[in-house]
């Protein structure tokens, strides 16, 4: 049987007439454009200070995690969030910390910061020390904190997303108001199980915000290698999922771009993708010698899209004094120091620790 062309729903776009209205795929782009009318976050000044303290708290946190980590103190996996500052700050500073909830993989440091969360109990999960957030047992990559609904931490690539879903459902379900912010990179992106979740979520329509954090390398595979579509916002068209498209490198249009996208969300609309383009300055993890990109990239993106020297630049064009600056720098190198010493300091679990916190079902 011959091949009939398929019906077209809405007339093709060089066809349209009237508005936005008279285009059914017009959800899809909404958002978008309402992004794109504002895409700067109107913050107050000590909005953009605390954005500051707290994108510069994760820079020289992880700075800190990779010298000890070099000094053997940090065992296992260590993966660093330099660079990428900018998408957990930018994020997590539009949730409403009674109610949502967040997940993401084991790039997980900054996102648990990003929380207000002690930095002394997260480097001592890094050196595996009883005072750690998961009792020194998790270590870098499985961080959780039921108290502010962060639910890791995880290890197995994409996985996060599908479990970002149930915990959508549940606050579908519960009626609790809340959302759930799904973070995972643009390898993730290639997982399928992303896009089972993406229709259910799509379909169900569940309070749930997918972030790519388009990074550029999944480990040493850059995106134009492994993946025949490299815009990620576009990837849940096929599943009526609206995509927006935003600068992970500053701070003040993530917050913008996040101020849409749970709107929508809260509103009860189902899901949003976001593509949250970024960089990360450090190897995937620390046992990555990068020899896949050259140190020229690296460091023009240093010197032109630094999240945190851009909005230093914000301030001082302000009015911000470099001495205002220098201090909280100094305040922030203080509170790494004392977190690093904590976590040098307090005692390793005990053995009986092995014993807890283990799910043993009897069949
Ligand atoms: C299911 C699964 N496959 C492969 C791996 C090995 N692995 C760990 S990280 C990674 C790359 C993921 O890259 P991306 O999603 O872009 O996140 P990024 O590390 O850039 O934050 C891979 C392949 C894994 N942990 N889990
Ligand atoms: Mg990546």
């Amino acid at each position: 049987m011959a091949r009939t062309a398929k019906t077209r729903k809405t007339p093709a776009k060089s066809q349209q007439q009237g508005g936005p209205s008279d285009d059914s795929d017009f959800a899809l782009h909404s958002l978008q454009e309402a992004f794109e009318k504002a895409k700067v976050y109107d913050a107050s000044e000590d909005e953009m200070m605390e954005f500051y303290r707290q994108m510069l708290l994760i820079r020289r946190f992880e700075e800190r995690a990779g010298q000890l980590y070099g000094l053997g103190l940090i065992g296992g996996f260590c993966h660093l969030y330099i660079g990428q500052e900018a998408v957990a700050i930018g994020l997590q500073s539009a949730l409403d910390n009674d109610k949502d909830s967040v997940i993401t993989g084991y790039r997980d440091h900054g996102h648990m910061l990003a929380y207000g969360i002690d930095p002394k109990v997260i480097m001592a999960e890094l050196t595996g020390r009883q005072a750690g957030i998961s009792k020194g047992k998790g270590g870098s990559m499985h961080m959780f904190s039921t108290e502010h609904k962060f639910y890791g931490g995880h290890g197995i690539v994409g996985a996060q997303v599908a479990l970002g879903g149930g915990l959508a459902l549940a606050h579908k379900y519960n009626e609790d108001g809340g959302l759930c912010l799904a973070y995972f990179g643009d390898g993730a992106a290639n997982q399928g199980q992303v896009y089972e979740t993406f229709n259910m979520a799509s379909l169900w329509k569940l309070p749930i915000v997918f972030v790519i954090e388009n990074n550029q390398y999944a480990m040493g595979t850059s995106t134009a290698r492994s993946s025949a579509e490299t815009e990620f916002y576009r990837r849940g068209t096929a599943f009526r999922i609206p995509g927006m498209d935003v600068n992970g490198m500053d701070v003040l249009e993530v917050r913008a771009a996040a101020e849409v996208a749970f709107k929508h969300v809260r509103e009860g609309n189902g899901p949003v993708l976001m593509e949250l383009n970024t960089y990360r300055y450090r190897g995937h993890s620390m046992s990555d010698p990068a020899k896949y990109r050259t140190r020229e990239e690296v460091q023009d993106v240093r010197e032109h899209k630094d999240p945190i020297e851009g909005l230093k630049k914000v301030l001082v064009d302000k009015g911000k004094s470099e001495d205002d600056l220098k201090a909280i720098d100094k305040e922030i190198r203080k509170i790494v120091s004392e977190a690093a010493d904590f976590s040098e300091n307090s005692p390793e679990p005990e053995a009986s620790e092995l014993y807890t916190d283990v799910l043993v079902e009897e069949y």
